[in-house]
């Protein structure tokens, strides 16, 4: 084996060590969100703000926000920023799906426009913050995108319940975002693979 060689694996021995380290070393984060004054503390999204000197690319995957039964499905989705969003026609009727806002920017208001059933529409999401999805043609539909900064983000059950997987060790501020209840910021640390935080919003 000649001495380059031996360089390069050492160096890839290095990299799987760090690799397997920070595998080893991010933990999930548990927590409940208890909603004062609001129905329900189902559906609030729970992010991290940020990771300081990291950046995320956007994600590849799409994510679908279908129009069903005259409804958007799911009523409330988290992406994180860059994502693109498939508006999907599952109705024999059509729909004008539009926002008039992205984070109560009204220069950010768009339209969509109609598509045949079985279709989808795609949207590129680069603005953080609430998108509030509605409809042209049926003034009762109604939901939301949360455009988050981070992968870790996730969205609370019907006890108010979630889980952000995988989070390196660090700390942080986690914010709440929710279509009832004001925001809600906590700081927290990642220390150990078990992590857990109680949050409450109010109306
Ligand atoms: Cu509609």
């Amino acid at each position: 084996m000649t001495k380059s060689n031996l360089t390069t694996l050492s160096a890839i021995a290095v990299l799987a060590a760090g690799a397997m380290a920070s595998a080893a070393w991010a933990g999930d984060l548990k927590g409940r969100v208890t909603a004062q004054g609001v129905r329900s503390a189902e559906g609030i999204a729970v992010y991290i703000d940020s990771v300081p000197g990291k950046t995320f690319p956007a994600p590849g995957p799409h994510v679908f926000v279908d129009q069903s039964h005259l409804a958007f499905a799911p009523h409330v989705v988290v992406v994180q920023q860059g994502t693109t969003v498939e508006f999907k026609n599952d109705d024999n009727v059509g729909h004008n799906v539009y926002w008039p806002a992205i984070n109560h920017n009204h220069k950010m208001a768009h339209n969509m426009g109609t598509w045949p059933q079985g279709l989808s529409k795609p949207f590129t999401f680069n603005d953080l913050g609430d998108v509030p999805l509605l409809c042209n043609v049926h003034p009762e539909m109604s939901g939301y995108i949360y455009v988050a900064p981070t992968p870790y983000y996730a969205l609370t059950d019907k006890e108010g319940a979630f889980t952000i997987k995988n989070v390196p060790p660090g700390q942080y501020t986690i914010k709440t975002w929710s279509e009832a209840a004001k925001p809600a910021t906590q700081a927290v640390t990642i220390a150990s693979a078990a992590v857990s935080v109680n949050l409450t919003v109010t109306k």
